[in-house]
């Protein structure tokens, strides 16, 4: 639905949750995944199904169409072939510098090991976006200054102050492709509005309650690992749907596709870009997850007609960080 920046002010005055939980809070709607919460999603687990809702993180991820955001670079530091070739037949001199460096033990004794490093985005696949990651008019979340994220990292609201709540709750999947009747995609400019929303709840008999995190299936992800079209826009929420998020106290939105939102500036607010980042990152304090992969959870849910789950999805703890990888699962 486009609206003007009027009517931006005007949402974001409805839904900010600034000095809701205090002055210093830095978690934002997480705050409503109470003990009770974690114990009522604990209480959906009936089946003892685990269902992952991360993706690969490495080189034919989604990344790429944008120089600042690249495709993990996974390397090997330490592997077999530093032991067999290296060490088992190499030079002496070469042997004795892997068995220095690597390890006393590494020449003369059977025990031998591999390690790794990765080079990536923090955004690179999926992830939940900190509180940190999205501003405007100098101000995060809670009024804590923009310049409060500097090159050292996130002062305030950084990913890893959502480490005091997990991050685990009742999930609820809204499946917006079996409820269009489509393929497998939602493409853009058919943005996914409030109303249409409360009909996918209605349709499959699901209750949205206070702390749950509302996970929306698109179809983005299953199609990019048919095609490998990383940029490839889809459907996305509505930016309007910030305030569906506010009045039912959602604690967390996670979907399958880029942004979350509609990235379509026709659908959004005049005069500025991703509008429901905005309003959720920064007035709510609300996170957002990205590029979650939902097709077996979307095809689960669809088989037994369960669309509740418990939801674990810790990020890595990544002082400072304005994101974080996440690999989610859905217990049943
Ligand atoms: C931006 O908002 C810039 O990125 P993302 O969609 O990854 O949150």
């Amino acid at each position: 639905m486009s609206g003007s920046m009027s009517d931006f002010r005007q949402m974001a005055d409805r839904v900010r949750n600034w000095g809701r939980w205090g002055d210093e809070d830095e978690l934002g709607t997480l705050n409503l995944i109470t003990p009770h919460k974690v114990a009522e999603a604990a209480a959906t687990v009936k089946q003892g199904k685990v269902i992952s809702l991360g993706g690969d993180f490495g080189s034919g991820g989604p990344q790429g169409a944008f120089r600042f955001r690249q495709n993990p670079v996974h390397t090997m530091t330490v592997d077999g072939g530093d032991a067999s070739t290296l060490v088992e037949y190499g030079p002496q001199w070469l042997r004795n510098a892997v068995a220095a460096d690597v390890s006393a033990f590494f020449a003369d004794n059977p025990f031998r090991f591999n390690d790794d490093m990765i080079v990536m985005p923090l955004q690179a696949a999926t992830q939940w976006d900190a509180l940190s990651h999205v501003y405007y008019e100098d101000k995060l979340y809670n009024g804590f200054p923009a310049d409060s994220v500097t090159s050292f990292g996130a002062f305030h609201l950084g990913i890893e102050k959502v480490d005091a709540k997990g991050i685990t709750s009742r999930g609820v999947l809204l499946d917006v492709v079996a409820h269009r009747g489509s393929d497998v995609f939602c493409p853009p400019g058919t943005t996914i509005t409030p109303d249409e929303l409360d009909e996918i709840a209605a349709r499959q008999n699901v209750e949205i309650r206070s702390g749950d995190v509302v996970v929306v299936h698109t179809g983005w992800w299953t199609r990019f690992l048919s095609t490998g079209e990383g940029a490839e826009p889809g459907a996305g929420l509505d930016w309007t749907c910030a305030a569906w998020l506010h009045d039912r106290e959602v604690a967390a939105v996670a979907a399958d596709n880029l942004m979350v939102e509609d990235p379509d500036p026709g659908n959004g607010v005049e005069g500025t870009f991703l509008p429901m980042h905005m309003l959720c990152l920064r007035d709510m304090g609300l996170m957002l997850g990205e590029y979650w992969d939902l097709g077996p959870l979307a095809a689960d849910c669809a088989a037994d007609g369960v669309y509740e789950f418990q939801l674990v999805a810790p990020p890595l703890k990544v002082v400072g960080a304005v994101g974080a990888p996440v690999s989610p699962i859905a217990i049943k």
